[in-house]
């Protein structure tokens, strides 16, 4: 195995003040962002075929992205890119199969036919993976995560072995830097552990995380948890309020999980409050109009008929 023991030392991280590098030099450059699970991809393929001398790491803050990474580098103003032999390329898909079958270091692509066969189903399903998980929020995130994970655990099924195609490949760099921020984001936000039950999945993120050539790229986990706060918090909020319930204890319950989702936010959404108004304290919560987001914080009470309930509005500051 191509990896090393010694702990990279990175780059500096480029933004909009720092010069370019002395471009198509004959250096070949991976243009990164150290939080990107699509570059990640890459970076871990770059470390296990052990070409960490041969292909220098270029992190860009994305957030104050530097004006030549676009003008001069990659139109398309993304990350992953590499430079290599005087052009660019990009997309992480493409990028690690580049890198292995351009560069030297342990082959990461099956000789095997059946497990051939199979990268390829693996390979197409990414996709739909991450649309999967990045929607999940907008409903019932374990049931409709659970589809994309227990997906990966069946694949884990089919060949002896911890990794996707019994041995590792680049379809394990593909998938695992997204299962670890969700990973991560689940057990912190819905203190739920998407390997319980799926013993393979356990398996394959624990060997996973014995490869050097891997845990040297993980993103760090303050890091994931606030990005991903911010991108899908307001998601769990909005469906734990609308989505269901038929008032009195239920809409209590709900409604404390809402406020809940709202601490965990901590400062993303400290600026904001939630309310609801008087009348639409529902007997249907579906129905809409829910205030939602306002400056006003309100006791409310369920007036509607039956059991009259009131639930304390909390403030978050
Ligand atoms: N399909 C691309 C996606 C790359 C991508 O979306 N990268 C993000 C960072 S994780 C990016 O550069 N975003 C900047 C932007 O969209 O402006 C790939 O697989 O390489």
């Amino acid at each position: 195995m191509a990896a090393t023991s010694v702990k990279e030392v990175l780059p500096p991280v480029l933004d909009s003040t720092s010069q370019p590098p002395p471009l198509f030099d004959g250096t070949t450059r991976l243009y990164t962002s150290l939080q990107c699970p699509f570059a990640q991809r890459v970076w871990i393929t770059r470390n296990y075929k052990g070409l960490q001398d041969k292909i220098k790491l270029v992190p860009i803050d994305l957030a104050n992205r530097p004006a030549w990474y676009k003008e001069k580098v990659y139109p398309e103003n993304k990350v992953p890119s590499l430079e290599h032999d005087n052009k660019i390329i990009g997309e992480s898909l493409d990028l690690v199969k580049y890198l292995d079958t351009h560069f030297e270091g342990p082959s990461l692509l099956p000789n095997d036919p059946a497990k051939k066969e199979f990268l390829e189903e693996l390979w197409n399903y990414t996709d739909t993976f991450n649309k999967t998980l990045n929607s999940s929020f907008k409903g019932d995130a374990i049931k409709e995560a659970g589809v994309a994970f227990d997906y990966l655990e069946s694949a884990l099924e089919k060949f002896e072995g911890p990794f996707l195609l019994g041995e590792i490949s680049l379809v394990d760099f593909v998938y695992i830097p997204f299962v670890e921020r969700f990973h991560l984001f689940f057990q912190e936000v819905l203190k739920y552990d998407i390997t319980s039950g799926r013993p393979k999945l356990a398996t394959w993120i624990e060997e996973l995380n014995k490869i050097d050539a891997y845990t040297q790229t993980k993103a760090n986990p303050e890091y994931v948890v606030k990005f991903y706060k911010k991108r899908f918090l307001r998601a769990v909020q909005m469906r734990t309020i609308i989505g269901g319930g038929n008032g009195g204890t239920n809409l209590g319950h709900l409604f404390h999980f809402a406020v809940d989702q709202f601490f965990d936010a901590g400062a993303l959404l400290s600026a904001q409050h939630i309310s609801f108004e008087n009348s639409y304290i529902p007997e249907n919560p579906r129905t809409p109009p829910i205030s939602y987001i306002s400056q006003t914080v309100i006791p409310f009470k369920k007036s509607t008929s039956g059991p009259s309930k009131t639930f304390k509005m909390i403030t978050i500051r």
